[in-house]
């Protein structure tokens, strides 16, 4: 597919919306909702059983209109077409992106150089059924004939967040007989904690890594074998005991793990999309595999919605457009992400990989220097847990921040008198955002608590709320799989309609990549690294104390 060599910040479209933004700049939300009786319906839609009510935005009719142009202007459509086509829209790693074909449980085909990929996906999901039933039924033993009680997925980024992030989510799904653990960090912490309370006898892991090759995953593996072998004793017990995710059968051979215990998936899938294929297998053994279907069947959905849906109605290209509109005509520089959920504890940290490092690009596909803001900051942390930390910064501070709220509307935890409240609060965050406090209200709410005039000056400036703080509600009755499918692929999607209009290459990673070589030149050099033309005297003189540091000694 040809490159847009065109900046998009030097069309038309998008100095129309700079002078929209501009000509905004006075226009309070709380009007704009007291103009117009129905911007409400007007400002929502729904999609895949979720609602979407962004009408809590600075945006009117002439401001949507304007994105939907640029839009256009970004040859959206064409890039969809080619992300379908199996084009290799990664260009420069040279690989097509095909994770919607991993989810494709309807008619479309996907090719990949000219073959359709979707008999392999079939076999490969048919293999992990067997494989999740039979661990789950009790069928898969354990070297010395033990049912397994746990299992340890090891493995770190696009191979870890999501498979965790979906095991949290979907915990009321889970068989309270198989646990799983996540163990990604190459601090020791991490498994030994892990690893305590475990008994290898019943103890499975699934060593999740498309490279096969990554320092920190291999590094806990071979520790995992270790503590395997110390209390099994014979070699025999890895291949009851290990199984592997990889699209690098070799290197999983080579580490010792038989290639019937090896689930592939393909070069195509990139890590921080790829929880859909069989890096998802820890999500079907804790919930079995007809639950990791119908996760499978919502993202569906929404790939569905994504491809038929007008841009008008489109939700991940409108939740797209607004991000676009706050970062790169209204000045903010990140989005907040507040799921009203403790189940979903874990999906500020997934979004903050989907999204930082897809679209946390400096060039374009060409390699010409952005001259815009492209990806944003992306951070949250579940609500009300959050409103007691970061929201005061959200309310009153000197940035704007854009919020995604996101809210089951039915819990399944029905603790009397708990759902209500945490319902309540969501909405009232929202609408605290929105509407902020004028000082004729702060006064007369003083003027009540029967403060003095003196004091009543004093204390204004702080309890005045400006206000006009922009956020999206995203609703729907219960997270279930299905449902939990769709809002993940509405964030991707998202994504990559924004990498389109940005016109950066969303599917690579090279800034991964850097950190990694660098560790390993560090780790070979460790012993005699100095102060030379191409190590930093700062790194060294951090090596050498590192040296000094008494990690035998007492307390
Ligand atoms: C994701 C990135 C990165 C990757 C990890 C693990 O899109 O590529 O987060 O997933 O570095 O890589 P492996 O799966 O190869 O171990």
């Amino acid at each position: 597919m040809q490159n847009n060599k065109r900046l998009i910040d030097q069309t038309a479209e998008w100095k129309a919306l700079e002078r929209h933004w501009q000509s905004l700049s006075g226009t309070r939300m709380r009007d704009l909702f007291a103009r117009d009786p129905v911007r409400c319906e007007r400002y929502s839609l729904s999609a895949c059983g979720i609602d979407l009510d962004y009408s809590k935005n600075l945006v009117d009719q002439e401001a949507m209109k304007r994105l939907m142009a640029l839009a256009r202007a970004a040859d959206l459509s064409r890039w969809g077409d080619a992300l379908i086509g199996g084009e290799k829209v990664n260009s420069t790693e040279g690989r097509a992106v095909l994770h919607m074909a991993l989810r494709n449980l309807g008619y479309r085909e996907y090719r990949h150089e000219g073959r359709d990929v979707m008999p392999g996906i079939r076999s490969v999901l048919s293999r992990m059924r067997a494989f999740s039933d039979d661990v789950r039924a009790g069928r898969w033993l354990g070297y010395t004939g033990q049912r397994i009680r746990d299992v340890v997925s090891i493995g770190i980024g696009g191979s870890s967040l999501g498979p965790r992030m979906v095991c949290e989510a979907l915990r009321p799904y889970q068989d309270p007989g198989l646990r799983v653990h996540f163990v990604s960090n190459i601090d020791g912490a991490h498994l030994g904690r892990t690893l305590e309370d475990l008994d290898p006898a019943s103890t499975l892991f699934v060593i999740a890594s498309k490279t096969f090759t990554t320092q920190d995953t291999l590094t806990n593996a071979v520790s995992a074998r270790r503590w395997l072998l110390d209390a099994m004793g014979n070699e025999a017990a890895v291949a009851r005991h290990f199984v592997a995710v990889s699209t690098n059968a070799e290197e999983v051979q080579a580490f010792g793990i038989d290639a019937d215990n090896m689930f592939e998936f393909w070069e195509w899938v990139g890590g921080r999309y790829s929880l859909w294929s069989s890096i998802g297998l820890p999500i079907a053994l804790a919930v079995g595999m007809e639950r990791f279907e119908e996760l499978l069947l919502g993202a569906h959905d929404m790939d569905e919605h994504f491809v038929r849906e007008p841009p008008e109605t489109n939700m991940p290209i409108i939740l797209a457009l607004l991000g676009i509109w706050y970062l790169n005509f209204g000045g903010c520089d990140s989005c907040a992400v507040v799921p009203y959920d403790q189940y979903l504890e874990h999906f500020p940290a997934f979004l903050q990989q989907l999204d930082m490092e897809s679209n946390g690009k400096r060039v374009t596909r060409d390699g010409v220097p952005v001259t815009y803001q492209t990806g944003p900051v992306i951070w949250g942390q579940v609500g009300t847990d959050a409103q007691h930390s970061f929201f005061q910064l959200l309310h009153q501070g000197t940035r704007l921040i854009p919020v995604d709220f996101i809210l089951p509307l039915c819990s399944h935890h029905p603790l009397p008198g708990h759902h209500e409240k945490l319902v309540a609060n969501c909405f009232a965050q929202a609408q605290a955002l929105m509407r902020g406090r004028t000082e004729a209200e702060a006064r007369a709410e003083m003027e009540q608590l029967g403060l003095d005039e003196a004091r009543i000056r004093e204390l204004l400036p702080h309890r005045v709320f400006p206000g006009n703080r922009p956020s999206n509600m995203l609703v729907f009755d219960r997270l279930t799989p299905r449902v939990l499918g769709s809002l993940i692929a509405l964030y991707e999607h998202k994504v990559f309609v924004q990498g389109v209009i940005w016109g950066v290459d969303s599917f690579d990673q090279w800034g991964v990549e850097l950190g990694k070589q660098l560790a390993g030149h560090i780790l070979r050099n460790f012993e005699e690294i100095a102060c030379t033309p191409g190590v930093d005297c700062s790194t060294a003189s951090l090596v050498r104390r590192y040296h000094l540091a008494d990690c035998n000694g007492e307390d």
